[in-house]
Order: C-alpha cells, then structure tokens, then sequence
C-alpha cells in the first residue's frame, strides 16, 4: 500500500464556481472589441469542452461563426474577415475576470478552505493544476485565503507553464515531476471530464466534485464523484485512496 501524500487541486468550477464569471468576462471582452459575439449560458456550457480561453474562442470563431450556415437570414457580414486578435481579446477578458474576482463576491466551494487546512494540518502536500492563466488564481485566491494563500500550495502548474490545456495530461504529469511524488502517492480533485481524463491520463485516482456547468460530463473513472467536499475529511481521502490502490 503507498501512502496518500499529496493532493492535486483543479482551479475553475473546484475551488470555486467560477465559469459564470468566465463567461460575464468574455462576453465583456468581446463587446469591448466591438465584436458582435455573445455566449449564452446553454453556449457555453458546450463551448466548455474545449479547455484554455483563447483555445475556446478559437473553437467558436471555426465552428459557430465562420460556419456559413450559422448567419442569420440576410445577414450579408462578410465573415470571412473576422480574425481576432486572441492574444489582446484573451488579455481584456482576462483583466476583466481578475477585476470581478478581486471584488471578492465569489465564495470558495463549500468544504474547500476546511479541507485545506486539514490536509495541511494532517502533513499532506498540496498542488495546483489548472488549465487557467496565472493571474486568474491569484485574483480567485488572494481575496479569500490571504496574500500568502500561494505558500500553501507547495507546486502551482497553470496555462502559462502546462501549455497542452486539459485533457491532455501535461499539467498533472509536471505537478507530479515537481512534487517529486508517482501518481499513485497522490489524489487529483476535479470538476469536469477533461479535468478527469487528464488527471487519469497521468495515473491519478481523481475524486470529481461536479457544478452546474459540467453535471452532464461523463465521469466513468472516477474514484468518487461528491457534490462538494463539504462532508470530506482527510480520514475518507486515506480510506478512498487506499481502495484505489487496491
Ligand atoms: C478551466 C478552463 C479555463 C477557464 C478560462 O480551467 O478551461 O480555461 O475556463 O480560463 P481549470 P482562461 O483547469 O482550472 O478547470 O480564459 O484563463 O483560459
Ligand atoms: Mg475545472
């Protein structure tokens, strides 16, 4: 049996519902752009299977927009134009997302900041693997754990160090290299089916934690699916661990 030593953090919709305030931020951005683009909830709830904003926009300018068939009757825009400058538009929307979540009006997940401090409590080792920008964490986390919330996380991979976005596998495989730790001394918590393949595709038991936006993943694979960690303590992820080891 190898010990539980480490437990390996996802960031959006994990440690905090935080897709709605995504999406307010890109709809933000692309009206500062002057660009007629708007997601709705049900839109981006598909548009979420493609992990990393820009890899997102991308995604909707291919497959929604430059798709003849997606104008409106009469619509003579010629589309065939519209090339966005994702770098800049990523970078307005993501000033926008770090402006809502400096504001503080998002709370952690219910269960997160007490699983937290137990598992730092109980010696466990704690990691971040996101798909999201660095100064979206920062912005998420500052507000609610301290300004030193970043000293709790012994390793911390984002968009800007894993650039292969979720589910590819990268994120976790370089959170584990730089724990020093094999997959199997350790447990990733989730939220979405990306999230869980890439976290399986690294060899890690994953525990899911589902929200609004992702309920209708597939989550075959997972070692748990929780409504939240709000009942978790660190004695259920020993036993949890333990029975995937088995
Ligand atoms: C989820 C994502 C992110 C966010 C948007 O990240 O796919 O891309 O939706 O953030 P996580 P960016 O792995 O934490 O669930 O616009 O910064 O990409
Ligand atoms: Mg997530």
């Amino acid at each position: 049996m190898v010990p539980l030593q480490a437990l390996i953090f996802d960031v959006d919709g994990t440690l905090a519902d935080t897709e709605g305030a995504h999406l307010a931020a890109f709809n933000q951005a692309f009206a500062s752009a002057g660009l007629p683009w708007r997601w709705d909830e049900s839109l981006y709830v598909r548009l979420l299977d493609v992990s990393g904003g820009k890899e997102r926009m991308a995604h909707y300018l291919a497959h929604h927009v430059l798709r003849s068939d997606a104008k409106a009757p009469g619509d003579i825009t010629d589309i065939t134009d519209i090339k966005p400058d994702f770098d800049a538009l990523h970078a307005i929307k993501t000033t926008a997302y770090t402006q809502q979540m400096r504001a503080g009006a998002l709370a952690l997940r219910p269960g997160i900041e007490a699983i937290l401090a137990a598992a730092h409590q109980a010696g466990l080792r704690l990691a971040i693997a996101t798909t999201t920008t660095e100064s979206n964490i920062d912005a998420l986390l500052r507000p609610r754990l301290g300004p030193d919330w970043s000293q709790r996380f012994e390793v911390i991979e984002h968009a800007g160090t894993a650039p292969r976005k979720k589910p590819d596998p990268q994120v976790y495989h370089q959170t584990l290299q730089r724990l020093g730790l094999a997959a199997t001394e350790c447990l990733a918590i989730e939220d979405s089916a990306n999230g869980l393949q890439a976290a399986r595709g690294a060899g890690i038991a994953t525990i899911i934690t589902p929200n609004p936006f992702t309920a209708h993943h597939n989550f075959e694979g997972a070692l748990r699916i929780l409504p939240s960690l709000q009942d978790t303590v660190i004695a259920d992820l020993h036993r949890w661990h333990a029975d995937a080891g088995r």
